[in-house]
């Protein structure tokens, strides 16, 4: 593994020839557009609440209305970001590799409002409501403390995978698939300690592809890449998309 703050050439040269980049992004994508990543401590009023407890079913069933304060917290805070240089960077780069699949651990919607089309959200979307008890999408304009859903009166919940639950099979399948199928495997802006996404970096690396980690600091799986590029997002994918087009 070549830990470095620079692209090296070398990589450049493997992203040009590559026919599918698989890219994993996480909360530190996000960091630069003033999104807390999950494992800050959250600020003022949620110091004192672990993400890892209040992003549980079991959380919700006991308090739906803290539940839904944090979350509106959060969705109120995410619609005053800003997609910043990183997710813009990601959605150039997809218009210049001949296939481009995007994975995003993240909730935000960043990515979208970014450019990028065709995003698997793996853990689901902070925007969407969903019926607890059918677990379907539902639209309640209700802004009660806690939504009820229109067609059976059950609390409505976030429209986000909490700890404990299953990922949509369909983001599940396509994201394995193409992390076992991709040439270029890219992670950026995780700490790769939430599976099952960290797991795909795995695949990717058994099935042969060049692995490549984004971020400013190392993590457990920073052995495993073929590349670590230590550096903040917003500036190392501005200037991979530099590179790729000089
Ligand atoms: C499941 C939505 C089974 C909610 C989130 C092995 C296999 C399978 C499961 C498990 C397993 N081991 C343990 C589990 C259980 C659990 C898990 O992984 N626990 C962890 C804590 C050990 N997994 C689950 O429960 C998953 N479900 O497996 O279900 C199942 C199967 C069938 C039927 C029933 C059940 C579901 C997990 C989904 C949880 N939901 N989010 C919400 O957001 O409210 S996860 C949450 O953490 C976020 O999505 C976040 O993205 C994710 C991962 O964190 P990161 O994105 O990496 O963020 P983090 O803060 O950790 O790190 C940020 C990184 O950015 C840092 O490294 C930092 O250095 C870097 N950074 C900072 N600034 C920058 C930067 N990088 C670049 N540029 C910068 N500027």
């Amino acid at each position: 593994m070549a830990v470095t703050t620079r692209i090296p050439t070398a990589l450049i040269a493997t992203l040009r020839g590559a026919q599918h980049i698989c890219v994993l992004t996480g909360a530190g994508i996000s960091a630069e557009s003033g999104v807390p990543t999950f494992r800050d401590a959250q600020s003022g009023l949620w110091e004192k609440y672990d993400p890892l407890d209040l992003a549980t079913p079991e959380a919700f069933l006991r308090d739906p209305k803290l539940i839904w304060r944090w979350y509106r917290w959060r969705r109120e805070l995410v619609a005053k970001a800003q997609p910043n240089p990183a997710h813009q960077a990601l959605a150039t780069f997809a218009t210049l590799v001949p296939r481009l699949t995007l994975v995003t651990q993240n909730v935000d919607g960043l990515h979208q409002r970014a450019g990028s089309t065709d995003v698997i959200e793996f853990h689901g979307n902070l925007f969407d409501d969903r019926c607890f008890a059918e677990d379907r999408i539902v639209d309640c304009t209700a802004d009660a403390d806690v939504p009820i859903c229109p067609g059976c009166g059950s609390n409505v919940r976030p429209g986000v995978v909490w700890f404990g639950e299953a990922i949509p099979e369909q983001a599940l399948d396509r994201s394995f698939a193409a992390a076992a199928d991709c040439d270029v495997f890219l992670s950026i802006g995780t700490s790769s300690l939430v599976f099952p996404a960290a797991g795909l970096a795995e695949v990717a690396n058994e099935a042969g592809a060049v692995v490549i980690e984004v971020n400013p600091n190392p993590t457990g799986m920073s052995a495993g890449f073929d590349y670590a590029i230590a550096g903040n997002a917003g500036s190392v994918l501005p200037e991979l998309i530099d590179s790729l087009t000089d």
